[in-house]
């Protein structure tokens, strides 16, 4: 075999004029040959059999030959109303599962009408206040034949338990309800930033939905343990996988501790992950992710085959999508698509190629979720099961990652396990550090994206996008509460609130339990979130700019030079804030940004998380900054923004730049401008040249 290796080695040398074939090394570290030899074949990958432990090869013997993966887009926005006719109109056109978005106000437990969400209901997702909005969401859906999954997890407690109370009050008893909530806080802490409490709390919240779902309700998966937002954060698909499994770990550690059976509640344990543009490495990590998984399990003691199983739903990458030519997103979804069903995903989402600038509209909806159809019925994909087992590259690339997720699990647990690290923040940290190094990659041209750092076009078309009209589903929302809490018998309501409180507060009874009782008697979810904070407190995170990756990555760069020197020689040190307003947690780029400014000698403050307008515009006069850079992903640019520069100028402090970035649509550029803002960074933008022209307004500043 070795002989063979040799053989290859030299004919490649001469035909490269000499040069012999080096490895790539990938940003998880793993070396990848320019080919590969039987030779590189893992031992245990010749004698894996699809459906048997540990599952490489995929967790049913008969795979997408028995049954395809399900089709199940994630959607919600506006009022439930308006979410339930569009569900109805993709389900009837092929799609097979329900996948609910929440707006910002819900996730982070408060109701429309409180006044720090204004700018967020109903935008980057479905507002859900009480039961009513719920029975509203699933009207004429029936729940017992349909499995809905629910993205939640900082309002957990009050969604499951309203859920469970709309499901009852359609006929369906809960035992018949199928689905899954996301349910997985742990992530939440280290990069997708939607908890309410601290983590100590939040995982009894977990412990008591996988109890109350292990005895009440057999076909529903207590919980989806999330690796896509560390991808989508920055993180290498090393990291990605490592930290995933090393929180189920810690969820499975917290059910035991409860006295569960691991064999009770693991079978419904499922997991989420991200599939981006590496196809091979990401069909290799959903493999590796399956044999690790199976070990971890067994290795806890679990005796039933279903606890070692890893089911897994998949989404395509958000971040690979390009506001430049969005066409060409389109095509990054199908290979995504590709890679999660080579990979042998049980559930799949694929974007949307407009996801990048706004939420879908029906075209772009539609194609995506017809590339799934596509690829169930015209690829051939699903007539043979693993159809990547035995590829030499596939199979030493799923060892050679499992190696390296190893090792950072290892570093986990050597803390004492996740939730001793994310409390010392060791895998944000590390993840934050991979995405100024990827970002820093792409400024440099070293990663090549089409149509943004190569082959970018002259002048883009022009996209229709979809457009929430804000207000109006703020009005419609606060009506419905209103005379909610009119008819309601308040009494029993403030009784079970009170309950509620006081199994918090104590370490007793079921949360979710309590929640359904208070759910019925149509508490709201800002009221049953508010119950469990009086015992709980709300968590508040500590932000942090990490240094020194740009200054490495650019060592040497003249244009990187110049631009040091041109901020060094400023009288005083120029002076951002980077901030986030609202409910909005993407903070990547906010920290990606902060960082490499820092690196350039820009003095950097960093906001904290979930601030107000009028809180941003108060820091930012007393830090005495020269720009304040919001950083909005969530679709509340043209609320939000507009209220720090009013709070600005209401303060006596017009003179304060303010720059606007993120996911903005280039429609929205004027009405931003006109508002007040200096310049705006769409996706896609170079950081350094951004750097360089907020130094601009600086100098342009000063001199007036
Ligand atoms: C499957 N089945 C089969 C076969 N394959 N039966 C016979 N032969 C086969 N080949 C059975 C299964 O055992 C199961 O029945 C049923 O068919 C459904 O299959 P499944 O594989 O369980 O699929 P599913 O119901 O779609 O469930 C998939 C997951 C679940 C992954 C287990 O957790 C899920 O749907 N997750 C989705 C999570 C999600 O949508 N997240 C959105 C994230 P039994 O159940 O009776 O065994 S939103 C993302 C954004 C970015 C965010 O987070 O912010």
């Amino acid at each position: 075999m070795a002989q063979h290796k040799k053989q290859w080695a030299d004919l490649a040398t001469s035909e490269a004029k000499g040069r012999a074939p080096r490895p790539k090394k990938t940003p998880e570290g793993i070396g990848v040959d320019p080919v590969y030899f039987a030779a590189d074949l893992p031992e245990a990958a010749s004698d894996a059999v699809p459906g048997i432990a540990p599952f490489t090869r995929g967790v049913r013997a008969t795979m997408y030959t028995g049954r395809p993966w399900t089709i199940r887009q994630y959607a919600g926005f506006s009022t439930a109303e308006e979410s339930n006719a569009f569900y109805r109109k993709n389900l009837a056109a092929g799609q097979k599962g329900l996948s609910v978005a929440f707006d910002l106000a819900t996730h982070r437990g408060y109701d429309s009408d409180h006044p720090r969400v204004a700018g967020d209901v109903g935008k980057a997702g479905v507002a859900i206040d009480s039961v009513e909005d719920m029975k509203i969401l699933f009207d004429g859906i029936p729940l017992d034949k349909m499995s809905v999954s629910m993205t939640m997890n900082g309002a957990v407690i009050p969604v499951l338990a309203m859920y469970i109370v709309a499901g009852q009050e359609q006929g369906v008893d809960k035992s018949k309800l199928s689905g899954t909530v996301q349910n997985d806080i742990l992530k939440e802490f280290m990069v997708r930033n939607t908890y309410i409490y601290p983590p100590e709390p939040s995982m009894r919240i977990i412990s008591d939905i996988i109890e109350y779902t292990a005895a009440e309700m057999p076909k529903f998966n207590s919980i989806s343990i999330s690796g896509y937002h560390m991808q989508e954060a920055g993180s290498t698909l090393a990291q990605e996988l490592a930290y995933t499994l090393a929180d189920g770990m810690e969820y499975v550690r917290a059910a035991m501790n409860k006295g569960l059976d691991i064999d009770a509640f693991a079978p419904r344990l499922s997991f989420f992950f991200c599939i981006g543009m590496n196809m091979f490495m990401e069909a290799a990590k959903l493999r590796a992710a399956r044999q690790m998984w199976a070990k971890i399990m067994t290795d806890f003691g679990a005796k039933s085959e279903k606890s070692k199983m890893l089911r897994t739903h998949c989404q395509t990458s958000g971040v690979s999508l390009t506001e430049q030519d969005p066409y060409n997103n389109v095509v990054r979804t199908t290979i995504e698509a590709m890679a999660a069903t080579l990979g042998g995903t049980q559930s799949l989402h694929t974007n949307s190629f407009d996801e990048a600038i706004a939420l879908p509209t029906e075209t772009s909806a539609r194609i995506a979720r017809n590339t799934q159809l596509i690829l169930q019925h015209e690829s051939g994909i699903t007539d043979v099961v693993d159809p990547l087992g035995g590829s030499y590259y596939i199979e030493a690339l799923t060892a050679d990652l499992a190696e390296k997720a190893w090792e950072l699990i290892a570093e986990v647990e050597e803390m004492g396990g996740m939730t001793a690290a994310v409390e010392a923040g060791l895998p944000k940290m590390r993840i934050e550090e991979a995405a100024a190094h990827r970002q820093a990659r792409i400024d440099k041209g070293e990663d090549v994206i089409v149509g943004v750092n190569k082959y970018r076009l002259e002048e883009e078309d022009e996209l229709d996008i979809r457009e929430i009209d804000n207000t109006a589903v703020r009005a419609a929302q606060i009506k419905r509460i209103n005379a909610m809490k009119k008819s309601r018998n308040s009494a029993k309501c403030q009784e079970a609130l009170n309950a509620l409180t006081q199994a918090a507060t104590d370490k007793t009874g079921n949360l979710l339990e309590l929640a359904v009782e208070a759910a019925r008697h149509r508490a709201t979810l800002g009221e049953i979130s508010d119950a469990m904070e009086l015992a709980f407190s709300r968590h508040a995170a500590v932000t942090r700019v990490i240094s020194g990756v740009y200054e490495n990555a650019y060592a040497g760069d003249p244009e990187y030079k110049t631009l040091q020197s041109r901020v060094s020689e400023m009288q005083t040190t120029p002076h951002v804030l980077v901030a986030k307003v609202g409910q909005d947690g993407h903070d990547r780029g906010a920290k990606v940004i902060a960082t490499a400014f820092a690196d350039l000698g820009f003095t950097v403050d960093l906001s904290d998380m979930f601030e107000t307008p009028t809180e941003i515009a108060t820091k930012a006069i007393k830090l005495g900054v020269d720009v304040v850079g919001v950083s909005s992903l969530a679709a509340g640019h043209k609320t939000l923004i507009p209220e720090v520069i009013e709070a600005l100028r209401g303060a006596g402090h017009p003179e304060i730049i303010v720059i606007a970035g993120g996911v903005i649509p280039e429609q929205d550029y004027d009405f931003l401008l006109e508002a007040g803002v200096a310049q705006v960074f769409g996706p896609g933008s170079n950081v350094i040249e951004a750097a360089s022209s907020v130094l601009g307004h600086v100098q342009g500043l000063r001199r007036n």
